[in-house]
């Protein structure tokens, strides 16, 4: 499977606007249990730096955009999200770190699961002994 993957959600909008839609089961592709947004984030603030046992999210950077480094243990990519309707898979174990925030950035994540502080791997040296198990 590639590191890499997009969603691509339906923009409904016509000329009063756009309006894009997200379904569970659907287009997204699980059960969306959990929904948090970060926004005010500094570009030299860097966030992320983990990666989840079990939990499966899709972010969207809703307005503006930010760079995502994604890190399955083996290879390393780096994505710009700079589109509303665009969502990045974020993977169970697949480290990930956001960095350089535009001002307005709004990142949106969809999530399976509940806050777990558990299914957090938040040691790099953890993750890379756990993946090459
Ligand atoms: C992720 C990336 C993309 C909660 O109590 N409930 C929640 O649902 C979340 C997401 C966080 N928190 C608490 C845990 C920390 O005390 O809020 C605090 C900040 O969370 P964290 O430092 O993990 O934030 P980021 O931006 O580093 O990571 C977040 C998500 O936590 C994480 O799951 O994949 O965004």
């Amino acid at each position: 499977m590639s590191l890499v993957e997009w969603i691509q959600l339906p923009n409904l909008g016509d000329h009063r606007g756009a309006l894009v839609v997200a379904e569970a089961d659907k287009n997204i592709p699980f059960e969306i249990k959990r929904l948090y947004y970060i926004f005010g984030a500094q570009p030299d603030l860097p966030r992320g730096f983990h990666a989840h046992k079990e939990l499966q999210q899709v972010a969207f950077c809703i307005q503006g955009n930010c760079k995502m480094l994604m890190d399955n243990g083996i290879k390393k990519e780096e994505v710009l999200l700079n589109q509303s309707n665009k969502g990045l898979k974020i993977p169970p174990m697949v480290w990930h770190e956001m960095h350089d925030f535009s001002q307005d950035c709004i990142l949106l994540v969809l999530a399976n699961e509940h806050y777990d502080e558990f299914d957090y791997i938040r040691n790099y040296e953890d993750f890379k002994m756990r993946g090459t198990k």
